[in-house]
């Protein structure tokens, strides 16, 4: 009997973000340039920073440096949700954590989908953020019904996907050919569509309810509208843009510069205006515009612990309320520095951070403790001996107000409807089919499991 060789979920993930990085780019050209920014601002990076380029190469490689990290997705319905959390186990991705947007004013709340262990993330990081409408925020209950109504007509999955994906679950895997197959077939769900489902009538009402209502439910599918390269120096990237004839956002999200990089900085070019039509009536087309896609870039530092999480949001807080970045970066030189002063109480050293309890850290032995032996094991005492050595974990997750950031540069800053923060991971899990992975216990399972393995190298046990 022969055996069905199975294309790895890793494999189908690689190939999937080269096909969606390859579409973007074709679809949207200002991405493919700041592609081409952010691959010079590497090389220069690389070239400037002694060290950096052998570092690099030894713990991850050089050739995809400057390849997508992640892309986003806002879906209209829990069955949308539900199907693609399918899809995207199918390619290794499962939902992390849980965001609650509706705190910066924006009606969803989401997940990342993201491959999970080490070597996972290694062979390819690519990771989707996805956002579910709460049309139940919706005030206006006729416009509320028109939505549900336009969103139940879609399809936002080709025939095929949903065929692959169901072999693929009841079978364990794909071989090669489906895999090829199921590559294009789910690429379907994440093209734009130029013409609209919807009237402009329709359009613009949805619109004056939050642009984002009108950006999930008035097209036939959740169109990728940003995807993300990784930056070695992401200020040097902000600063690039204009010179390339792109608009950046106003500031860059997240922690200032830092020596000892935490959680995550991330900025993007404004979203473009594009050419759309709108559906008035069997065979008629009306022409307007709408505005969704940019692209976005990001550098990863530190993940923190609850307890640096809560220092970080308390000092976030602190400088944006002395400070509020407006969308037209007029005060972004103020912010920086307001930004920079706040963040003067965040210990700036790792061993500090370390000892504090500020962000999860990854043992291992050094030369020396691999020629060791001991009777029993106390990690500060191994530490302080060199026999075992640690680096910061990187954070493969997102930031909610950060988030928000992004979502509000490419909405217009400029949103008349306020939400009431209403959190409620139930209900989105709900929907989901699943519950999403707690990132703090799975980030301190990555620890203590790396301190367990020392522990068991040191003492032969
Ligand atoms: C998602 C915005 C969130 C990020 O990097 O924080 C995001 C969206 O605009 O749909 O991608
Ligand atoms: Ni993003």
């Amino acid at each position: 009997m022969t055996q069905t060789q199975f294309v790895t979920a890793d494999a189908i993930r690689s190939a999937f973000s080269q096909a969606m990085s390859d579409m973007y780019r074709t679809e949207v050209p200002a991405y493919g340039t700041l592609l081409e920014l952010v691959a010079e601002v590497n090389d220069q990076t690389l070239e400037a920073t002694p060290g950096l380029r052998d570092r690099l190469a030894a713990s991850e490689g050089l050739e995809r440096i400057s390849d997508e990290r992640h892309g986003a997705i806002r879906l209209g319905t829990a069955e949308e949700l539900a199907t693609i959390r399918r899809i995207f186990a199918v390619m290794g991705m499962f939902p992390v954590g849980y965001y609650d947007l509706t705190v910066a004013n924006v009606p969803v709340h989401s997940t990342a989908f993201r491959p999970i262990s080490a070597d996972a993330l290694s062979i390819n990081p690519f990771r989707v953020f996805t956002s579910l409408l709460r049309l139940d925020l919706l005030k206006d209950a006729e416009l509320r019904d028109l939505a549900g109504e336009v969103l139940a007509s879609r399809r936002i999955f080709t025939q095929e996907a949903m065929d692959l994906t169901a072999k693929a679950e009841a079978e364990g895997g794909l071989d090669k050919a489906d895999a090829a197959r199921f590559v294009q077939a789910v690429l379907e769900t994440f093209r734009w569509h130029d013409r609209a489902l919807v009237s402009a009538e329709v359009y613009h009402r949805l619109h004056d309810a939050h642009r984002l209502i009108a950006d999930v439910v008035s097209f036939r599918g959740p169109h990728i509208n940003h995807l993300t390269p990784r930056t070695l120096d992401i200020d040097r990237v902000q600063e690039g843009m204009p010179a390339k004839g792109i608009a950046p956002k106003a500031v860059v999200e997240g922690p200032p510069t830092r020596t000892c990089p935490i959680f995550l900085r991330q900025t993007s070019f404004k979203a473009l205006e594009e050419v759309v039509s709108f559906h008035d009536g069997a065979g008629s087309w009306t022409a307007g515009s709408h505005t969704a896609r940019f692209g976005e870039i990001e550098q990863r530092g530190a993940a923190l612990t609850p307890k640096g999480r809560a220092l970080y949001d308390s000092l976030l807080n602190t400088a944006r309320g002395r400070c509020r970045p407006a969308g037209d970066g007029s005060n972004a030189d103020e912010y920086r520095a307001t930004l920079a002063e706040t963040f003067t109480a965040f210990p700036d050293d790792w061993e500090e951070m370390r000892k504090e309890g500020l962000a999860y850290f990854s043992y291992r032995l050094t030369d020396a403790g691999a020629a060791t032996r001991l009777e029993s094991f106390d990690l500060e005492a191994a530490l302080a001996e060199g026999l075992i050595t640690c680096d910061a974990l990187v954070y493969e997750d997102f930031l909610p107000v950060s988030a928000a950031g992004i979502f509000q540069s490419n909405l217009g800053d400029d949103e008349s409807q306020a939400f009431e923060a209403s959190p409620n991971q139930k209900t989105f899990e709900e929907a989901l089919g699943a519950e999403v992975l707690d990132m703090f216990e799975h980030y301190a399972g990555l620890e203590s499991a790396s301190i367990e393995r020392c522990e068991r190298q040191l003492t032969g046990r």
